[in-house]
């Protein structure tokens, strides 16, 4: 057996019951393999065993009570995975559906993502299984509280720095912090997507949204294509949805639909921006209520984004959103490229048909890395007591942004075949973690 069939077969046995974990670490095996057996210091050094267990998986009680007066309790992770190369870094889910498996499947990505950013920062993840949907704002904030009490005492600037994900925006990050300064007195940039009155940076809301959108025009650059002019689908309605749509129109392309977990909206004249952002970001509502404020716009609870006909296909929701015939679907109607804004939202079987079709596909770890580095760069901000302006930080997320097209580019025509980028993405990101593992000893 080779060594990376031997370390699939271990991870496997020891993580039963977790296919979204096993799912991520399928995919990255699978597309290292030219580099694993070209050096046989990976295997001499266990890299593989190392990489794929979690240095640290914190699970613990969150207690809080209801509007009624009733106890409550969730249950809260944080998964450190790794941090050969900075300190553990990832956002907050706070969604019913969050387990073990998740959040692993989850940190696991953010080590790969994280390195391909060339920032300083290692891979973690967290959240819990609270369900913020209907939630008043006084049961929101004293969830946040109360999971913010156990978590502070496993976090730290220098150590492990959380951040936002699905049901984590601004507000419980703000509610989060707080409590962080309460328990431990110290005022550090131990969250980033923090408020701009105290320590956000500028361009992190619009970040992985933008970045994607970026990236996504590299790529079609370098085939000798652009989005100006091309239609556009995304699913989801939430922080990358929203400005992925902003950028992909600011860039000229029109943004045909949108999605919440309740259905989706086409408005084959474009998206109205401003009219979704007052129903989700101020209302926190539901996207069917776009199809009541816009004529010739229309909702449907059944079906998905992906039947409608587009050039460019943004799943920006939630994992595994795309499947094997929704890929089909979007192959028949010609899509061009594909860019993932949400975390692993293509099923294995949806990434095969896009590899057959040669359709350009951009994988999350390399095509959301935006936020997460504004992220970084939001903890560089912090440590030297300065703010950067807009345009500043968005300059600095377009190279980012470029940097990491270059470099699954670039892996990808080494390695594996051109344009490869799934490929070309894991195996960029591993590189660097790894030497670093080797050179840290064991
Ligand atoms: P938000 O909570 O702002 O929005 C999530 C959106 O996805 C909502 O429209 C939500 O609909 C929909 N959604 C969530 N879960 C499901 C589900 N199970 N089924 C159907 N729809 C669902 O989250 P973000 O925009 O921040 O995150 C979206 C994706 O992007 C996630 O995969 C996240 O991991 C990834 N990501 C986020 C980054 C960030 O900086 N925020 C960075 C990189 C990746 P509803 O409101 O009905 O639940
Ligand atoms: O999946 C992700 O990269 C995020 N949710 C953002 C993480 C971060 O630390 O900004």
């Amino acid at each position: 057996m080779s060594y990376i069939s031997e370390v699939r077969a271990a991870v496997a046995a020891r993580n039963e019951g977790q296919p979204e974990f096993m799912q991520a670490v399928d995919e990255v095996l699978t597309t290292i393999a030219p580099v694993v057996e070209s050096d046989c210091a990976y295997k001499n050094n266990a890299v593989l065993e190392r990489i794929t267990e979690p240095d640290r998986q914190i699970i613990f009680r969150v207690p809080w009570t209801d509007d009624n007066g009733n106890i409550r309790v969730n249950r809260g992770f944080r998964v450190q995975f790794n941090n050969a190369i900075g300190p553990y870094k990832g956002g907050l889910r706070l969604h019913p559906s969050v387990n073990l498996s998740i959040i692993k499947f989850l940190g696991f990505e953010q080590i790969f993502k994280n390195s391909l950013t060339g920032l300083p920062i290692g891979g973690g993840k967290g959240g819990s299984d609270f369900d913020p949907k209907g939630k008043s704002e006084r049961e929101i904030r004293e969830f946040c509280q109360s999971f913010m009490t156990e978590l502070a005492r496993h976090i730290g600037a220098d150590t492990d720095v959380p951040a936002g994900d699905i049901g984590v925006g601004g507000r419980e990050i703000g509610y989060m912090y707080g409590q962080y300064k309460r328990i431990k007195n110290v005022y550090e940039g131990v969250l980033t997507g923090k408020g701009l009155t105290y320590g956000g940076s500028l361009a992190r809301t619009e970040a992985t949204g933008y970045g994607l959108v970026y990236i996504v025009e590299n790529m079609l650059n370098a085939h000798g294509d652009g989005i100006k002019g091309k239609s556009v689908a995304i699913s989801g309605s939430g922080n990358v949805a929203i400005y992925a749509a902003q950028k992909a129109q600011q860039l000229g392309a029109k943004v045909v639909t949108m999605s919440d977990s309740k259905g989706w909206v086409y408005d084959p004249d474009g998206i109205k921006l401003d009219i979704v952002k007052e129903i989700k970001e101020v209302k926190r509502g539901r996207i069917r209520e776009y199809a009541d404020a816009v004529k010739g716009a229309r909702f449907s609870d059944g079906g998905k984004v992906w039947q409608v006909k587009c050039d460019i296909a943004l799943p920006c929701a939630t994992q595994n959103e795309l499947d094997e015939n929704d890929a089909k679907q979007l192959v028949k109607n010609k899509v061009i490229a594909v860019g993932e804004g949400a975390n692993m939202p293509s099923t294995t079987a949806a990434i095969n048909v896009f590899r057959s079709a040669k359709t350009l596909f951009m994988p999350a770890k390399a095509a959301n890395a935006g936020g997460v580095a504004v992220s970084a760069l939001e903890m560089s901000q912090n440590s030297l007591r300065l703010g950067w302006s807009f345009d500043e930080v968005d300059a600095k997320l377009k190279g980012i942004m470029k940097g990491i097209f270059d470099k699954a580019a670039d892996a990808a025509q080494k390695y594996a075949s051109p344009a490869d980028y799934v490929s070309g993405a894991n195996i960029a990101g591993f590189i660097k973690v790894a030497q670093a593992m080797i050179a840290q000893g064991v």
